[in-house]
């Protein structure tokens, strides 16, 4: 079956992160579950669940490790399928899904805003605060600590080679908080100058530890050198159940052409561009993860997570 423009439009957007962050990437992809559903025009509830299905699986199939996106679709899909199997005609299958779109975003925005009123007590007054890449959650920390009155000082990571660190610098901005941009490899560099990291997460794993922008393993190694606390922004739906089972997370590899242009790189007949966009941060190098039902040590975090998932976790994904 044809999908609609709008619905491809998404799918693009995501992949060539014009759509980026692992929590927009999750709304984003539900929202384009309701232009799907919006879209059929038919009456065949098994059609419908089928469309449904194969739509949910180009979602998947955008960016491979921020596991926000299957748990958002997840989240979706088990409602609408729950209500499928006890018999609902079509219009109750679509009411279902808009409702729980909505509810998932809902959910998602408002975890956010608890993850930053929790987060923003760690914070001291004074506090030179680290923080790498653009996350909504570890900025929501941020800008709270701000709003509760405490002077405090950014080093952001310009976070090569998309940037994010950019977008970062103007959201501090907007906030009148005093910024410091730094490129990536200067972390150690300043880490004497600072009081507490904030990140936000990709995924967190079964034993706690963290997938998240490339770079964030080396600012928690170096952070633990240096006695700094660690601290993880992480909505409870970045747990990514499948790491319950024995499944690994894939690391996304980018295209070479974001750190060299191909008409450079194909003049080195022997040069190769390796461009993971995530690291794996071992739970021990982690001092807590604030999520919105509480804050957390990293071992603790999974066993919290998944039961505030909203939907029965298994090892089958309801859009086999
Ligand atoms: P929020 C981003 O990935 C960064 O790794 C960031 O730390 C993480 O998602 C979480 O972001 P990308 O989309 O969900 O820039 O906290 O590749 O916004």
């Amino acid at each position: 079956m044809k999908y609609p423009d709008n619905f491809l439009s998404i799918i693009s957007q995501i992949k060539e992160m014009k759509i980026r962050g692992a929590g927009r990437i999750a709304r984003a992809a539900v929202s384009a579950l309701k232009i799907i559903s919006d879209t059929y025009l038919g009456k065949n509830e098994n059609e419908f669940i089928n469309y449904i299905k194969d739509a949910a699986k180009l979602l998947i199939n955008t960016r491979p490790t921020a596991v926000s996106l299957p748990n958002a679709v997840r989240y979706v899909l088990i409602h609408v399928i729950n209500a499928y199997n006890e018999g609902a005609d079509i219009n109750k299958l679509k009411n279902e899904l808009n409702t729980a779109v909505k509810k998932f975003i809902l959910n998602s925005k408002n975890a956010i805003k608890k993850i930053g009123l929790y987060g923003a007590k760690l914070i001291d007054e004074d506090d030179v605060i680290l923080t790498h890449c653009n996350s909504a959650a570890a900025l929501s920390i941020i800008v709270n600590a701000r709003k509760m009155g405490k002077n405090i000082h950014v080093y952001a990571t310009e976070t090569r080679p998309k940037f994010q660190g950019r977008i970062t610098i103007k959201i501090l901005n907007k906030y009148k908080i005093k910024t410091t941009l730094i490129v990536d490899s200067a972390v150690r560099y300043f880490m004497r100058n600072i009081d507490k990291v904030v990140v936000g997460a990709d995924a967190i794993l079964m034993d706690g530890n963290l997938i998240n922008k490339i770079g964030t393993s080396t600012i928690a190694l170096v952070a633990n050198e240096y006695s700094v606390p660690f601290y993880v922004a992480a909505e409870t739906y970045k747990f990514a159940p499948k790491t319950i089972f024995g499944d690994i997370v894939t690391i996304e590899e980018r295209s070479s052409e974001e750190v060299l242009p191909s008409n450079i790189l194909n003049n080195l007949k022997y040069v190769e561009v390796k461009n993971p966009a995530f690291d794996i941060t071992p739970a021990k190098y982690i001092s807590l993860v604030i999520s919105e039902i509480g804050i957390y040590s990293p071992l603790q975090y999974p066993y919290v997570a998944i039961n505030n998932l909203g939907f029965s976790y298994s090892d089958k994904d309801p859009w086999e």
